[in-house]
């Protein structure tokens, strides 16, 4: 099984949080000629996005449907719930996150920039993303883990996403998008407090750093 993609980007980050989260020892490697744009990379995955995973010649895209792939093949606790409900429940949390916050983080990069900076749009997109944490918050249960007692799907899926629009708000000043929001906050500690979790995080912002740094030069 090989995991294409880097650090930098959430969708990779949440697949390489599953990987570790099982113990299975899933490794990033580099897309294909360098590039998510290159023709071998394209071969792989025709979306031109990452991640992708290759398994026993096999290709597959979308960084939540290689997550569920990556629990059901591999060793180790099951991270997506036994009860269907349940089930559902994380798949909703990990839908609302990559429908309703995640896609506003797009507006947050392109105006990095304070010389060519929109600030309309950097407003309408916090204000977006707040809206979109307000929602999931509702939907979240007693905690800390967005299941309950241990980490599962929907925190592997979410975790990312989190840790990266925390870094885009942060350029423009906002230093904690979960105030207001107790349960997120207290599921936050826990991802931070979650020795695999955690040192991701670190891993992750240090990864986003080195490519905001790398798109100024
Ligand atoms: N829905 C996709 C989104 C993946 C995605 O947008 N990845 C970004 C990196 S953060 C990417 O590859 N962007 C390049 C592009 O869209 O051209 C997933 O969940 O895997």
């Amino acid at each position: 099984m090989k995991l294409y993609g880097y650090l930098a980007s959430p969708y990779v980050a949440r697949t390489l949080l599953t990987a570790r989260w099982k113990g299975c020892g899933l490794e990033l490697t580099p897309p294909h000629g360098g590039s998510i744009k290159s023709p071998e990379y394209l071969a792989v995955n025709p979306l031109g996005k990452m991640p992708a995973l290759e398994d026993g010649g096999r290709c597959l895209a979308e960084s939540t449907v290689i997550c569920e792939y990556i629990d059901e093949t591999q060793s180790g606790r099951k991270l997506m719930p036994e009860d269907a409900m349940d089930r559902a429940q994380a798949r909703l949390l990990a839908r609302l996150v990559d429908t309703y916050a995640a896609p506003n983080a797009g507006a947050l990069a392109r105006n990095a920039n304070p010389a060519i900076r929109n600030d309309a749009e950097v407003q309408g997109s916090l204000a977006a993303i707040r809206k979109a944490l307000g929602d999931i918050e509702k939907f979240m249960g007693e905690g800390p883990w967005a299941g309950g007692a241990r980490p599962g799907f929907a925190d592997a899926v979410m975790a990312p996403s989190f840790w990266s629009l925390q870094l885009m708000a942060s350029l423009y000043g906002v230093s904690d998008l979960l105030d207001g929001l107790p349960k997120l906050g207290r599921w936050m500690q826990a991802v931070d407090a979650d020795p695999v979790s955690g040192s991701l995080r670190k891993e992750y912002e240090q990864a986003f750093r080195a490519f905001l740094a790398s798109k100024k030069k």
